[in-house]
C-alpha cells in the first residue's frame, strides 16, 4: 500500500538559519526519495519563513524545493500545502505553477479508513493577545492589500526581517538560560529548557495548547482518530485516549522529523541522509 506523509516548518529561506540552502537540499532529497512509495504528502505550515506572492510576481529562490513540488504532482502524487504563520499570503501560484493543493484552514480528512484532523496549528488553543492581534492582521484583507502595495523591494526585506526577528527571539531566550536564568516567558509558562531548534521543550498536557485544544475537540468530533499538528518544532507522539492519538510533527530546520502512515501504522520518524528507505 503506498503511504501518505506529513511534514511542516522548514522555514525554508530563514535569515536567521545558517546554511539555509542545505536544508532545502536536505528536504529535496528526502522528497524525492520517497516520491515513489508516496500516495501524498501533507505539508503543514510554515515551509517558507515567509511567502509573498503579487500579481506577477513572487519570491526568488526556492527553485529545487518548488520544482521538487512540480515533479511530485506531475507524477501523480498529491501534495497538500496548509499555510502556516509565516506564508498566509499565498494567492495561487504554487497550485497553478506547482500543482498542489492549497489549504488555508484545517481539515479533517479520511485516509485508509482512518480518520485525521491536520492543522498547522498556530492560533489554537493560544490565549496569547499579541500573537492573536498580529495573527488578524496579517489574516486582514485591507492590510493585505496595502502591504502588496509597497514595492517589493521594501516589503519583502520587511517580511524576512520579521521573520527572522521572530526566530532570534527564541535565540535570545537560548542565550539567557545559558547565562543561567532560571526560566523565560513563553506563552504565559516559564520555561526552563528548550530543545534543539530554540523552542521550549513539550510543556506538559496541562499546559501545551494543542494537547489542550485537540482534548476539547475531541469532545465535540468523536470520529477523529489522530491529530496532526506543526508549528510548535517538537516531537511529540500522545495517546490522548486508548485510540486517539495526537502528533506534532517537529520541524526541518534541526529535527528533519515526518510522519507516515501505510494504512496500518502512524509512525513519527526522523530523516537520516544516506539510510535506506525501505518501500
Ligand atoms: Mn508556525
Amino acid at each position: 500500500m503506498k503511504k501518505v506523509y506529513f511534514l511542516s516548518d522548514a522555514h525554508l529561506g530563514s535569515w536567521a538559519i545558517p546554511h539555509a540552502r542545505m536544508n532545502e537540499r536536505r528536504l529535496v532529497r528526502f522528497l524525492d526519495s520517497v516520491k515513489h512509495q508516496a500516495k501524498a504528502i501533507y505539508l503543514l505550515g510554515d515551509m517558507f519563513d515567509f511567502w509573498y506572492e503579487w500579481k506577477y510576481v513572487v519570491p526568488k529562490g526556492y527553485t529545487r524545493f518548488l520544482g521538487k513540488l512540480s515533479e511530485l504532482t506531475d507524477m501523480g502524487v498529491e501534495v497538500h500545502y496548509f499555510t502556516g504563520n509565516h506564508d498566509i499570503w499565498m494567492y495561487g501560484y504554487l497550485e497553478q505553477e506547482c500543482g498542489v493543493v492549497l489549504h488555508r484552514a484545517p481539515v479533517t480528512v479520511e485516509i485508509y479508513n482512518k480518520v485525521f484532523m491536520l492543522a498547522h496549528g498556530d492560533g489554537l488553543g493560544d490565549p496569547d493577545r499579541q500573537f492573536r492581534f498580529l495573527r488578524s492582521v496579517f489574516h486582514n484583507k485591507m492590510c493585505q492589500r496595502l502591504f502588496s502595495m509597497i514595492h517589493p523591494r521594501f516589503s519583502m526585506q520587511f517580511g524576512m526581517s520579521w521573520a527572522k526577528h521572530s526566530r532570534m527571539k527564541r535565540v535570545k531566550m537560548q542565550q539567557s538560560l545559558r547565562d543561567g536564568a532560571e526560566g523565560t516567558q513563553f506563552n504565559g509558562n516559564v520555561v526552563a529548557t528548550l530543545n534543539s531548534s530554540g523552542e521550549p521543550e513539550y510543556m506538559g498536557e496541562e499546559r501545551e495548547h494543542l494537547v489542550v485544544y485537540a482534548k476539547e475537540y475531541m469532545m465535540s468530533h468523536p470520529d477523529v482518530d489522530y491529530y496532526l499538528f506543526g508549528h510548535r518544532h517538537i516531537e511529540l507522539d500522545l495517546m490522548l485516549t486508548a485510540s486517539k492519538r495526537l502528533l506534532i510533527l517537529g520541524d526541518w530546520i534541526t529535527q528533519f522529523t515526518y510522519a507516515v502512515f501505510d494504512g496500518e501504522h502512524l509512525l513519527l520518524e526522523e530523516y537520516e541522509e544516506g539510510a535506506t528507505q525501505f518501500s
